[in-house]
């Protein structure tokens, strides 16, 4: 039985070019600053975000970690959606390693209105944590994958630069945000100081993210990222795969949104089955069926060959390079099966 899984883009696996890329791989000690292909990366993946610079970091969690790590300090507060990354799924970082507070605001599609954000800045009182900087993330997962019109984040971020607050960007999936509103990644990305993207997701790295900003907030991350233990050697073995995923599997996103488009679209058909279709804009797609518990439906997916996850009562399919349209075709049919016992 060929199984078809849905659980996370984390799951690409490396293409051959990037495995080949990987053994040819020019190499030094990265914590030297000597690994040229490391190097590389970092100044491609700034050239592309329109950064200074940029830092390779171990993951996402890591990359937003240390982004918030160099907006604020010990003491301070950071405004974050609630159903963020940031603040549901990083094991509280910044409080446990940073003494900074996330202050999580409840939102309609996952990004701040411009009045959210005024609302959400500290007052100067003794009393409260001074407000440092502010947090989006675009796609946003919890929130559908829905890739922001640009107009709106940047409203979000002025209002937060205009009263000097920084603005940190979990850009995990910024890729898929700039192939689905067809902006540049670029004009996104200067919508914040910071912004981190995952190379192991989508465009199917094995590991690592970046962190790109300007350089001064950048060497501050490279201390950060050594305190961390996340300073590693030889590993523009990695940085490779990088490069490769930056070249080669960018535009191919737009295959994973479209896939995700008729999964959604299918399971909007079926009854029982509810998917906001407008949220559906990249390659998540998130639906609740009302006929049983989300566990009782992962599991009799699995048990016919389709893996996927919950989070609450939402279930998640994710489409990426290796789940092509006869495999959507085959999910499809997992679920109306199941669907009728
Ligand atoms: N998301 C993963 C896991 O959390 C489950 C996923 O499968 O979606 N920001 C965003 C928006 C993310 O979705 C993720 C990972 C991260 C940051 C963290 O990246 P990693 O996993 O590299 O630490």
């Amino acid at each position: 039985m060929r199984v078809v899984d849905m659980r996370s883009d984390t799951l690409t696996m490396p293409t051959p070019e990037m495995r080949k890329a990987m053994a040819g791989a020019e190499l030094g000690d990265d914590v030297f600053g000597e690994d040229p292909t490391v190097n590389r990366l970092q100044e491609v993946a700034a050239e592309r975000l329109g950064k200074e610079a940029g830092i390779f970091v171990s993951s996402g969690t890591m990359g937003n970690l240390v982004g918030i790590l160099v907006n604020a300090r010990s003491g301070e507060e950071v405004i974050a959606d609630a159903d963020s990354h940031v603040f549901l799924n990083e094991a509280a970082g910044s409080a446990t390693l940073g003494g900074i507070q996330i202050m999580p605001i409840k939102t309609e599609r996952g990004l701040l209105t411009p009045e959210q954000v005024q609302e959400a800045i500290r007052p100067d009182d003794q009393h409260q944590p001074r407000t440092a900087a502010a947090t989006f993330e675009d796609t946003h997962n919890r929130h559908g994958g829905i890739a922001w019109p640009l107009a709106d984040l940047r409203a979000a971020a002025t209002a937060a630069r205009e009263r000097g607050l920084a603005v940190h960007l979990d850009g995990a999936r910024i890729f898929n945000a700039a192939v689905a509103t067809g902006v540049d990644v670029k004009e996104i990305a200067a919508t914040a100081d910071t912004v981190t993207f995952c190379l192991s997701k989508g465009l199917g790295a094995p590991a690592g993210s970046v962190l790109t900003g300007p350089k001064d907030k950048i060497a501050a991350a490279r201390r950060w990222r050594k305190m961390l233990g996340g300073g590693m050697r030889e590993v523009g073995m990695l940085a490779a795969a990088g490069l490769v995923a930056l070249d080669t599997m960018v535009d191919r996103l737009a295959e994973d949104h479209a896939n995700a488009r008729t999964l959604a679209e299918a399971l909007a058909e079926m009854d029982g089955v509810r998917v906001e279709l407008d949220r559906v804009q990249t390659n998540l797609v998130f639906f609740e069926v009302d006929s049983m518990p989300p566990e009782r439906f992962l599991a009799e997916c699995r048990a016919r060959g389709l893996r996927a996850e919950a989070s609450g009562r939402k279930i998640r399919f994710v489409t990426r390079h290796g789940i092509d349209a006869g495999d959507v075709q085959q999910a499809l049919a997992v679920v109306a099966e199941v669907l009728s016992t």
